[in-house]
């Protein structure tokens, strides 16, 4: 279990955004939190909204009434960006009214605190919430990565896939899949044991990571031994060269298996896909051609790679 933020003396000082037109607030605020927290300090609406881009605080500290735009509209604005939606807003307010209270926690705040503040009050509802936003950071990330190999897991590739498949629509540039399944693998854990098999996928993970390592390049453990890796922007060309360099970079770990009718060492098999300049972001059309692929290079005898394109949808008109 990760050490809880708060107990731990080395992890970072939580961030703090306050935002107040009212200098003497903005520093009882200030006091009231220094000593344990990085403090950012705002004086209008869209001061605030500026520093929450550049700075990523953890949690803001949100006063309602102020010129220009106010405390309901910053946090209104905060949470319609999905940057900035996950980061709670406490609003700190001399209103003290029931209808105040509702119309904030109505625009997305996660609690209310009224003026003039109680430091201890304030300090222990700000650690309650980042305690919170951190603990649902941790579930969100434990949630998208595989626990073994730390690349993205299934659920996370299907979403990332979707994504790139809609990007890769829009801009009319091509998007390649390779799908890359380690040879005989059973035989290798029968061989040499369960915890060599962990230690060779995460391993092969490692060389897949080297290869296809252009920024938005990423790889994925789809299942047991099957990995994807997805390159947007990637021609057919520049798939096949990657998947090339992936086969020479899996046989180059040197891996022994003994028990592999393919070679000495261990091997993958590659099916690569690319999208045309036609593609309307078919991603499941995309990845069942790289299965298709995957398949055909098994049954070629394993330690290669086989791919195709997708068909242009115009050749198939008329067909029927
Ligand atoms: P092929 O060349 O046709 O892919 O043969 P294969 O033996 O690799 O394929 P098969 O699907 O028959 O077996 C996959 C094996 O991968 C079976 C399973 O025990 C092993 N495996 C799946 N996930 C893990 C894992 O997380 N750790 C280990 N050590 N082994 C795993
Ligand atoms: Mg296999
Ligand atoms: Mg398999």
């Amino acid at each position: 279990m990760p050490v809880r933020p708060f107990d731990n003396p080395s992890a970072p000082r939580p961030r703090l955004l306050v935002v107040d037109d009212h200098p003497a607030n903005v520093q009882a605020l200030y006091h009231a939190f220094a000593a344990d927290h990085q403090v950012f300090v705002a004086t209008s609406g869209t001061q605030a909204l500026r520093l929450v881009r550049e700075k990523h605080p953890d949690l803001v500290l949100l006063d309602i009434v102020m010129p220009g735009l106010d405390g309901h509209a910053v946090c209104a604005a905060l949470k319609a960006d999905p940057e900035t939606a996950d980061i709670p807003v406490i609003f700190v307010t001399a209103q003290n009214d029931e209808r105040a209270e509702t119309a904030g926690l109505d625009a997305g705040a996660v609690d209310f605190i009224t003026k003039p503040i109680n430091p201890r009050i304030v300090r222990a509802r700000v650690k309650t919430h980042i305690t919170l936003k951190q603990q649902a950071d941790e579930l969100r990330q434990l949630a998208l990565v595989d626990g073994l190999t730390g690349v993205h897991n299934r659920r996370s590739f299907d979403h990332l896939l979707a994504v790139e498949g809609r990007r890769a629509a829009r801009s009319g540039r091509p998007l390649s899949l390779l799908m890359v399944d380690v040879d005989h693998f059973k035989r290798f854990n029968d061989r040499y044991g369960h915890a060599a098999g962990d230690e060779c996928l995460k391993r092969v993970v490692q060389a897949l990571a080297t290869v296809a390592s252009r920024a938005g390049d990423l790889v994925a453990r789809y299942g047991g031994e099957e990995f994807a890796c997805l390159l947007p922007e990637t021609g057919f060309g520049g798939a096949l060269a990657v998947a090339a360099s992936a086969l020479e970079r899996v046989h180059g770990l040197g891996i022994a298996h003994a028990d592999s009718p393919t070679a000495s060492s261990v091997t993958v098999s590659i099916g690569v896909a690319t999208t045309d300049p036609q593609f309307a972001g078919d991603t499941a059309g995309l990845f069942a051609l790289a299965d298709t692929q995957l398949y055909r290079a098994k049954q070629a005898g394993r330690g290669r790679v086989v791919g195709a394109t997708m068909e242009r949808l115009d050749t198939l008109q008329g067909a029927a």
